[in-house]
């Protein structure tokens, strides 16, 4: 793998006032390897409550924010409030926010370079539908959506790369550590000719989609899997634990 060991937790819309502090309270005693950087990604509402309870070995994300500065955008947050409340990342371009909720790669390039230029780190998503993967399409889709990143970014330095296939999000099915690999492997090769080889070598590439603790020992071994973002998993202290330490 490339740097350090990551590990996401994505509450995705899950939790309740009530579910959260038991959550919290399973990661404050769990045992976590020392060589993996940990985060979790709770609701905006509850971010607060969990940065105000959540061991500091563990850093807060957002999962999504506004694409500049706030003030009019009813309904929105903007990555200074983010910072102001203590998170240090966020995940954009999550493919829930791509495919249900309809966002553009432009659109999303453009909330990664704001949100870095607040501070904060990106968990940076992408992935191929189905229909994508069966048409052979799997690598210029993927390939199309970083360049809408690079295109917008001043730089990769606070940036974690997600490939998450959408046929494997929330469905149980997995994707192979070859299947995940193969795609890993590309990612970096793009960045390797797009932006620099130094980039391509540092960035982190974590898999997402249905990781769970069964399997997250086999897609760890894979060279360029540098970690997971994991969802209703990561809903489940103990079994988060399990995949932290997934770590080779
Ligand atoms: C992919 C993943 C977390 P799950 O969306 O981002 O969710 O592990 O539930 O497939």
């Amino acid at each position: 793998g490339t740097g350090k060991f990551f590990v996401g937790g994505n509450w995705k819309c899950n939790g309740t006032k009530d579910s959260i502090t038991k959550l919290v309270a399973d990661l404050n005693s769990a045992s976590l390897e020392a060589d993996v950087d940990v985060v979790v990604a709770p609701p905006f509402i509850y971010i607060d409550q969990v940065k105000n309870s959540l061991t500091d070995r563990i850093e807060i994300s957002a999962q999504n924010c506004w694409v500049g500065k706030g003030g009019a955008f009813t309904g929105e947050i903007s990555g200074e409030q983010l910072k102001d409340i203590g998170c240090k990342w966020v995940v954009l371009g999550h493919s829930e926010r791509r495919h249900v909720i309809g966002e553009k790669d432009d659109f999303i390039g453009k909330k990664a370079a704001y949100a870095l230029s607040q501070g904060l780190g990106v968990i940076a998503c992408i992935g191929e539908l189905l229909e994508e993967r069966e048409a052979g399409k799997t690598f210029d889709v993927c390939f199309q959506q970083l360049k809408a990143y690079a295109d917008a970014v001043p730089s990769w330095d606070d940036i974690v790369i997600a490939y998450e296939p959408v046929w494997a999000i929330g469905t149980g099915k997995v994707a192979t550590p070859q299947q995940a690999q193969e795609v890993h492997v590309a990612v970096r090769d793009w960045l390797s000719k797009n932006v620099s080889p130094e980039v391509a070598s540092k960035t982190r590439i974590i898999y997402g989609g249905s990781v769970n603790g069964s399997n997250c020992a086999d897609l760890a071994t894979k060279e360029d899997i540098d970690g997971f973002l994991v969802g209703g998993a990561s809903l489940k202290g103990p079994e988060f634990a399990t995949i932290v330490n997934s770590v080779t």
